[in-house]
């Protein structure tokens, strides 16, 4: 018996097509820029949200229907949903998934019992995957949700915890690998502080670099060879986590000898939590070569949480796409839709819709992005915005040859500068609305 009777294999239909569900812009085999689309985006779904979202929220309990759900953290429950999570991937026609531990199994009597549900759980995710062609994009240990992480994990004061959580990533490093995972995650869920009165963040920080460099140790050990990830976030659930953003996490994976080792998995609500935008995040971690996947979703700007909703804003998957592109395109990484459905949409069809729209936003956005690139007007006027800079002087400068002396006299020279060429601020947001 189907999960989801009233679905069938989702189909591009093309940009005329009034069917709900069906593709507009999501064509998996058309080539943009010499690749396919599939092979660009590498769509994935996401465990907790889909599987495991309840719907609720602060100020109440979960509203979503899942009639396959029985509500028990059994075993036989976690085994349902998974044949509940392949139908949805399978149907939706998306190559990827993304895990917790603790969102495809439940968390047993003691981490011996854990570590056997996610063992059992681990070999049906296998035989689906298996049998469908879907991949694993990433697994990461949840280190958040139980209360023993209250203060952190590898940022907690109580030690246990460190171990604890040492213990849990052990594990889960050995299931990615196990289901050829091709990255590895770590989002520092409470990984910061909420107070620096009762905070040591010189011996937080070396702990959590400790942390992250025993994880390398035990993947090369394994023989895992997926990317490692961070996934920035400022805030929530604490006042500040360390990975706050692009440039905090490189900071910090810098300072600790890491950088080799990690890329970033950035996400759209934290950019906009991080008072940046998601273009700026692409492009800084673009440019550092570190952009290593994307979790795709989108906030909410009147609202000051990570609302993670679906995205359906064609600018906003533009302006992803134009960073993505710009710098490469993905290698391990993808387009994973970390997002969730409103408390409103409790129905499981509502999370066919949600996934279905992300992707015709993100296709659709890569050919527009494809468009833009094509015609070189933005890449151009850049170019020749910085013409000053393609002359001797800046060749000195660049390369260290020049010295404040050297540049005294090239001024002392001159007298002063003449002002160059306007940023046309607008007349480029028109240009980009040209191609929409
Ligand atoms: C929460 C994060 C989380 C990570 C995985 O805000 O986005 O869902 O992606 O732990
Ligand atoms: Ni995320
Ligand atoms: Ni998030």
């Amino acid at each position: 018996m189907p999960y989801f009777p009233e679905v069938s294999q989702i189909q591009y239909e093309g940009p005329q097509s009034k069917n709900p569900l069906a593709f507009r812009w999501y064509n998996a085999g058309e080539i943009v820029e010499g690749k396919s689309m599939r092979d660009h985006l590498r769509f994935s779904v996401v465990y907790w949200h889909t599987l495991r979202g309840t719907g609720s929220d602060p100020f109440g309990p979960g509203t979503m229907i899942r009639p396959w759900d029985d509500g028990s953290n059994s075993l036989d429950n976690a085994l349902r949903r998974v044949d509940v999570a392949f139908e949805l991937i399978e149907k939706l026609g998306a190559p990827y998934y993304a895990f917790h531990d603790r969102d495809v199994a439940p968390e047993g009597n003691s981490l011996a019992e854990s570590h056997a549900n996610f063992e059992r759980i681990a070999k049906s995710l296998k035989e689906h995957q298996q049998a469908t062609g879907i991949k694993l994009l990433w697994g990461t240990a949840n280190m958040f949700s139980h209360p023993r992480f209250m203060h952190g994990a590898a940022t907690s004061c109580n030690i246990d915890a460190f171990a604890y959580a040492a213990a849990q990533v052990k594990k889960c490093l050995e299931v990615t690998k196990e289901l050829g995972g091709e990255n590895y995650v770590f989002w520092g869920g409470r990984e910061g502080y909420q107070n620096l009165y009762n905070t040591d963040m010189k011996r937080e920080l070396d702990h959590l670099g400790r942390f992250f460099h025993l994880a390398v140790d035990y993947a090369k050990k394994i023989g895992f060879t997926g990317q490692f990830l961070i996934e920035p976030k400022p805030k929530e659930p604490t006042k500040h986590q360390y990975d706050a953003d692009a440039a905090a996490c490189l900071n910090f994976l810098r300072a600790y000898d890491l950088l080799p080792h990690f890329k970033l998995n950035l996400e759209t609500n934290h950019a906009t939590l991080a008072g940046h935008t998601m273009m700026h995040e692409l492009d800084y971690a673009g440019h550092q070569g570190a952009l290593g996947s994307i979790d795709a979703n989108t906030g909410d700007l009147l609202l000051g949480w990570d609302t993670d909703q679906f995205p359906t804003d064609i600018y906003l998957t533009t302006q992803c796409m134009l960073m993505i592109l710009k710098h490469g395109g993905f290698t391990s990484g993808g387009v994973n839709f970390d997002a969730k459905v409103r408390r409103e949409s409790f129905e499981p069809i509502d999370l066919v819709h949600a996934h279905v729209g992300g992707m015709d936003t993100f296709a659709r956005g890569l050919k527009i992005a494809a468009a833009i690139r094509a015609d070189g007007l933005l890449t151009n006027f850049v170019k020749t915005r910085y013409s000053s800079w393609d002359s001797e002087l800046g060749r000195q400068i660049e390369t260290g040859d020049a010295t404040l002396e050297s540049l005294e006299r090239y001024m002392l020279a001159k007298g002063e500068i003449a002002p160059n060429a306007s940023g046309r601020q607008e007349m480029l947001e028109n240009i980009f609305n040209l191609y929409l």
